[in-house]
């Protein structure tokens, strides 16, 4: 059958419609249904040959998957581009009308779940048998819309389509207890939960490059535990009956909009023990099939933890092995440890997490003995040892660092600072537990999907190999003289830029200058990235091209898109800065097209794709020691844009890997942060130093961007006087100085197209195929099946 019979039939028999009545929603469910076949016959192929081999399988527990859109990623791992866009038009419908229907999957906050999503195509792409494991919200992070320069938070609804991707799996369901009491008999204990709702598991297929192999993305739903109600009911506990019914509604529903404070809610910590317990049974239940011997159980299974947030799977999984395998505690803590490695992706205090052990007593009381028993065993062990149990706290970190086999930074510097600072006495114990594996990211979405012109360019100049093997990008370095190249890079990146704009126009009615410098700050909004200096900077620069308007000024379009957690006001504050003092230079005569700030609003992974690719200047500006990594850092770079960035996370080892000279250093190392902030009154004494942010700060504070409420910054100006923990203020000449330096190699135009290249050529260290081979060598263990060279 061909494809365009396969996808009328799916129209027809899966859709109910005809061809004349389909929407583009009915023809995109369509199309995907006929792309998730063809990923069906890969998965069943390497699920079978798993079986055979009998490998080690990789269990990667996360709370957060940011997938985005699946649709292209799944066009082209299968190689079918060029198939698909010829039925389409055969069928007369439009490829990237049908493309841009998917809705956004945003089951992550930012870099941590990008992370995983990126991980799980190069599991899939080197054919190491993986699972990933996590929760199925039914509300993905919120959507971002402006009023009056404000953030407003609207519920996301991608489920309110079809996910037609996933497959329901109602015959894998796991209870899952909370509450209620533990009975200790004859040495046993016996964990009597007070409330269960059911793990429910949906699969979504996950297709390597080139369709070579398949692994699972196993994402759990909640629901209402029938039976237990029925039972509860029976005994007149009419309250317990319908508790699970509310519990159940309330576990999958929604992602905790935050990733660096923890809201302390009891939600939470029932989220983060839903998925890790159904993924313990479910790991467990497949080892159980093959194998007689639990004592085996670390030859077979590898638990990555991503961050703490599944740090009970230690407890959990000890728990499973003494209460129902009767392995004895001392011997069940140790196995548990060869299963389990824990990734750190922050030092940020408010980050670390930390339950009350009034809490945890209170909805896993029986884990809250078993973490006591961990405790006992470490401190027996390393008397004076850090404790897990602390001030009435259970502290996450430790429990995860103590229940693993290694633990990873993501970076070489925030590793080095894993190891000096939070996890310093545990480290001097544990000297090998701490290695690094610095991030990367996926080529296939990250150039070969979002960039289709450099994407051919690439591929026409050195061969298709370097979408599996990203280090041949090297040869491109060879390329920096030669004129035609240098023109057609340049070509490629003046098409993804008037694209951009384009779309600015289409969606903002803001049109941009393709030949202006594409200057891009892209994240989460946090007072430690630093999009309060962009701003500062931004309106120093106006202030200065106003002063002298007819100088030669290297024109600007600044670019902002990031949400800010919604009980964050420091950072909403920022947001609404931002959109007021766009709306005071983007309306300057004066300035004119020489400057420009666009924010659009609701970012997202598919709109990364878009404006990736048009950055000529990436703005990797956190205060040094802050940013754990950074993966949008590794993006731009590959993409072609230069770097204006401090020492900090992975911008260290980019800056390496492109040469010093091909990267816009700035600002105060990690160290120097630290010994600045002893300085008392650091914050005055910059800014009595800097007339330029005098100016500005002046200016903001007497409400030139909201004259009709003077007052509004306020409180963000005088935070930076009194309390500017992110050193803004201190870093803020050595930015602005090295931003002119920026515009000046800008105005060479062939000369920052050679750097940028060289960019692109440098980046292939930072795929995530290379990190994932890190993780199998040093802490998995494991093997792929169809023999990638794994290094
Ligand atoms: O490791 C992925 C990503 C890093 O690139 C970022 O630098 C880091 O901020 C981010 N960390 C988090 C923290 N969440 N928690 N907990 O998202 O991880």
């Amino acid at each position: 059958m061909t494809m365009k019979t396969d996808i009328l039939n799916r129209l027809k028999y899966s859709l109910g419609k005809d061809a004349e009545n389909a929407s583009t929603y009915d023809w995109r469910i369509a199309l995907s249904l006929v792309l998730r076949d063809q990923m069906v016959e890969t998965w069943f192929r390497s699920t079978k040959e798993t079986y055979a081999a009998s490998p080690k399988r990789v269990y990667y527990l996360s709370m957060e998957f940011l997938i985005g859109r699946l649709i292209e990623d799944m066009i082209s791992n299968l190689r079918m581009e060029e198939k698909v866009k010829a039925t389409l038009v055969e069928l007369g419908q439009d490829y990237d009308t049908i493309v841009h229907d998917e809705p956004d999957a945003a089951l992550g906050n930012g870099g941590l779940g990008r992370l995983a999503a990126c991980f799980m195509d190069s599991l899939a792409t080197l054919g190491i048998p993986a699972f990933g494991y996590g929760i199925r919200y039914e509300h993905g992070l919120f959507e971002q819309s402006f009023a009056q320069g404000q953030q407003v938070e609207k519920p996301e609804t991608w489920l309110t389509q079809r996910h037609a991707w996933e497959f329901e799996r109602p015959e894998s369901q796991y209870r899952i207890g909370f509450g209620g009491h533990v009975d200790h008999h004859e040495g046993k204990a016996y964990w009597h939960p007070g409330e269960v709702v059911m793990a429910t598991a949906y699969d979504t297929p996950v297709v390597g490059w080139n369709g070579d192999w398949g692994n699972t993305l196993r994402l759990w739903s909640a629901q209402p535990a029938k039976e237990f109600d029925l039972e509860s009911f029976n005994r007149g506990d009419y309250l317990a009956a319908g508790r699970s019914e509310a519990l159940a509604r309330t576990i999958s529903r929604v992602l905790y909009p935050d990733d660096t404070t923890e809201s302390g809610k009891e939600l939470r910590l029932k989220q983060e023990y839903f998925f890790t317990a159904a993924s313990i049974m479910d790991l467990l239940r497949r080892y159980l099939k093959d194998h007689d011997d639990i004592r085996a159980l670390p030859d077979y299974v590898a638990i990555q933890l991503n961050d703490t947030h599944p740090a009970i799977a230690g407890p959990e999984l000890v728990r499973i092995l003494v209460d129902e395998h009767d392995i004895p505690m001392d011997e069940a803590i140790p196995l548990a440890r060869k299963c389990l490695a824990y990734t750190n992706h922050t030092l940020l205090p408010e980050a670390l997490e930390r339950w009350s052990e009034h809490l945890m007593g209170r909805i896993l009381p029986r884990h809250l003995e078993i973490i006591r028993a961990i405790e006992h065993a470490h401190q027996t062990e390393f008397p004076g040892s850090p404790r897990i149990l602390e001030n009435g706290d259970v502290r996450m970190g430790e429990l995860a660092f103590i229940m693993a086999h290694k633990v990873n930074g993501v970076s070489a510097l925030h590793t080095d600072l894993v190891k000096e600072t939070v996890f310093a006495d545990l480290h001097r114990i544990h000297p090998t537990r701490i290695i690094n594996q610095t991030n990367g990211i996926t080529p296939r979405r990250w150039l070969y999907g979002c960039n289709p012109s450099l994407r051919h360019l690439i591929t026409d100049t050195i061969g298709e190999g370097w979408v599996t093997d990203l280090e041949q990008l090297t040869a491109l370095k060879s390329k920096r003289d030669d004129a035609a190249f240098i023109e057609a890079f340049t070509a490629s990146k003046r098409e993804n830029k008037a694209n951009l704009s384009n779309w600015t126009l289409q969606t903002m009615g803001v049109s941009l200058d393709p030949d202006a410098m594409f200057d891009v700050q892209i994240k989460r909004i946090h007072e430690y990235k630093r999009q309060l200096m962009n701003l500062l900077e931004t309106v120093a620069l106006w202030n200065d091209m106003r002063d002298n308007p007819n100088a030669d000024w290297t024109p600007r379009v600044k670019i902002f898109g990031g949400k800010a957690a919604p009980g964050y006001f420091v950072a909403k504050d920022i947001i609404r800065l931002i959109n007021d003092v766009a709306a005071v230079i983007n309306a300057d005569e004066v300035t004119g097209d020489k400057l420009k700030i666009v924010y659009p609003p609701n970012y997202n992974v598919t709109m990364a794709e878009r404006l990736i690719p048009a950055a000529d200047l990436s703005e990797q500006i956190s205060t040094a020691g802050k940013e754990a990594s950074g993966t949008g850092n590794m993006k731009f770079a590959l993409n072609g844009a230069l770097t204006i960035g401090t020492l900090d996370g992975a911008n260290v080892e980019i800056r390496e890997h492109v040469g010093s000279e091909n990267f816009f250093l700035f600002g105060l190392t990690a160290q120097e942060v630290m010994e600045r902030r002893t300085h008392h009154g650091y914050a005055r004494a910059a800014i009595e130093a800097s007339p330029r942010l005098q100016r500005v700060l002046g200016q903001i504070a007497e409400g030139r961007f909201a004259p009709h409420d003077p007052s509004r910054y306020h409180g963000l100006v005088g935070m930076l006087y009194d309390h500017d923990y992110f050193l803004v203020t201190c870093d803020f000449d050595s930015y602005f100085d090295t931003q002119r330096r920026a515009d000046t190699a800008y105005r060479n135009p062939a000369n920052w197209a050679a750097m940028a290249l060289v960019n692109t050529a440098s980046m292939g260290w930072f795929s995530s195929d290379r990190t994932i081979k890190g993780y199998a060598r040093d802490i998995w263990g494991a093997e792929s099946v169809t023999k990638a060279k794994l290094g």
